[in-house]
């Protein structure tokens, strides 16, 4: 079955076509700063945003228009699978990213629900063969079902916490199946309700067993994906562990994990904790720690995690400048965290939406690639910091002083001047590159 029929495969036709179902900047091929664009961006389609959103919110019924219903769970989830590839292939997206509950319909038991995922997997991985099409990361999804009320891993329950390893052992079981690069863990539920009914301190060490857990079974089934733990600091929670990316960074060391796990950030993510997404890109490459990221954007005027597909272009520019700063984002990817919105409710939506979001990027990766080759934050910075590059400040950073003899150069020197920073004229320039 084909399930968008109108839809050729979409290529490049450059900033004049009218036609809707083409790329007006991302030319897969082209190469930007030596690398080609497919290769700096690494796009995912996600399982879950794109097959099992359905429209509904909080005070309205599903209005996704979506033809892959079958007759039973099983079949709509063989047909999602069908659909899915032909997305994929259409958009020339070479990778994906899924929950298990996404793919795969839980069933009345966990044998069942294993069952299911082992089916659901054999057709995945049959499309994979055929198309080239590579997984980027899987997940469990371990905050849907009721059982995960008081959490997964730092639930209060010790049967959910074995529940949860069950779900990421077969998370890992599928990962090698499908040749998985990355695995990822957001804790939804992990965090609390009340403090006064909370011990954090068993919880979060109960987090970090799981962890060590995956970890010791991926070297025991010979896969090593690059684990990534994905921050959010709040919703559904009213206070999630895995705050931000600082907060998720001192977790990882204080529990030695930093040699397997690196951050999945979410730029709606970096909203919600009060941050920008380019705060959170910089904190994860200050600790060496950027993984992957989730691409999407909030709504200023909302306070939650619309997850709308990015369509600002000043935010993928200073996004794929950090991803250039970090020397690529690979083994990770850019995977669209995104969903369409309750009024785009058509199966072609789903194409639009993704290819707005693809243009976006790509606009964002050539904006950056010449903020770089004309050094522009470089020599911004190189001018802002050369007091270290010279005299007392070369001192300083090659630790060669102590505070005697910072208190006797301070003496000498307490007839301070500081620069302007000319931030307007430096925002004003930056505009420059995005047009
Ligand atoms: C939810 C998260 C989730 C993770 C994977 O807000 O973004 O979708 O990416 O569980
Ligand atoms: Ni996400
Ligand atoms: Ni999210």
């Amino acid at each position: 079955m084909i399930y968008f029929p109108n839809v050729e495969k979409v290529a490049f036709e450059g900033k004049r076509t009218d036609n809707p179902f083409a790329f007006r900047h991302y030319n897969a091929e082209e190469v930007v700063a030596g690398k080609t664009m497919k290769e700096h961006l690494r796009f995912a389609v996600a399982y879950w945003h794109t097959m099992t959103q359905d429209g509904s919110d909080p005070f309205g019924n599903p209005t996704n228009i979506r033809t892959w219903e079958g007759a039973s769970e099983m079949e709509t989830a063989k047909n999602r699978v069908e659909a899915f590839f032909e997305i994929l292939e259409k958009l020339g997206v070479e990778y994906f990213c899924f929950h298990d509950i996404d793919i795969a319909p839980e069933g009345d038991s966990l044998a069942e629900f294993f069952q299911n995922i082992d089916e659901i997997t054999d057709l995945i991985k049959e499309k994979m063969d055929q198309t080239g099409i590579k997984l980027l990361w899987n997940t469990a999804n371990m905050f849907s079902n009721p059982r995960y009320v008081h959490g997964a891993a730092s639930s209060s329950n010790a049967d959910v916490f074995a529940y949860s390893a069950a779900q990421v052992k077969k998370g890992l079981d599928i990962s090698k199946k499908l040749g998985g690069e990355n695995y990822v863990f957001w804790g939804g539920r992990e965090g609390y309700e009340s403090l006064l009914n909370t011990d954090m301190k068993l919880e979060q060490d109960n987090i970090a067993r799981l962890f060590k857990m995956a970890i010791a079974y991926g070297e025991k089934i010979g896969h090593k994906p690059q684990f990534l733990l994905e921050p959010k600091p709040m919703e559904p929670s009213k206070h999630q562990y895995d705050f931000d990316a600082a907060t998720t960074m001192a977790f990882i060391q204080k529990y030695g994990l930093e040699g397997d796990f690196k951050l999945n950030l979410e730029a709606n993510h970096a909203t919600l904790a009060g941050h920008t997404f380019e705060h959170e890109l910089t904190v994860a490459r200050c600790y060496d720690a950027l993984g992957s990221i989730d691409a999407n954007q909030g709504d200023v005027l909302l306070g939650w995690d619309t997850d709308e597909f990015p369509t600002n272009i000043y935010d993928t520019t200073l996004t794929m400048y950090e991803i250039l700063e970090n020397g690529g984002i690979a083994p990770g990817g850019i995977n669209f965290d995104s969903k369409v919105r309750r009024s785009s409710f058509e199966m072609e939506d789903l194409l639009l939406a993704h290819i707005a979001g693809m243009d976006t990027f790509a606009r964002g990766l050539k904006a950056a690639a010449a903020l770089k080759e004309d050094r522009f934050f470089d020599d911004l910075k190189e001018k802002r910091y050369a007091s270290y590059t010279k005299g007392i400040g070369a001192k300083i950073v090659a630790d060669e002083e102590d505070l005697e003899s910072l208190t006797a150069y301070a003496l000498e020197n307490d007839d301070i001047t500081n620069e302007s920073s000319h931030l307007e004229f430096v925002k004003s320039r930056l505009n420059d590159y995005l047009v």
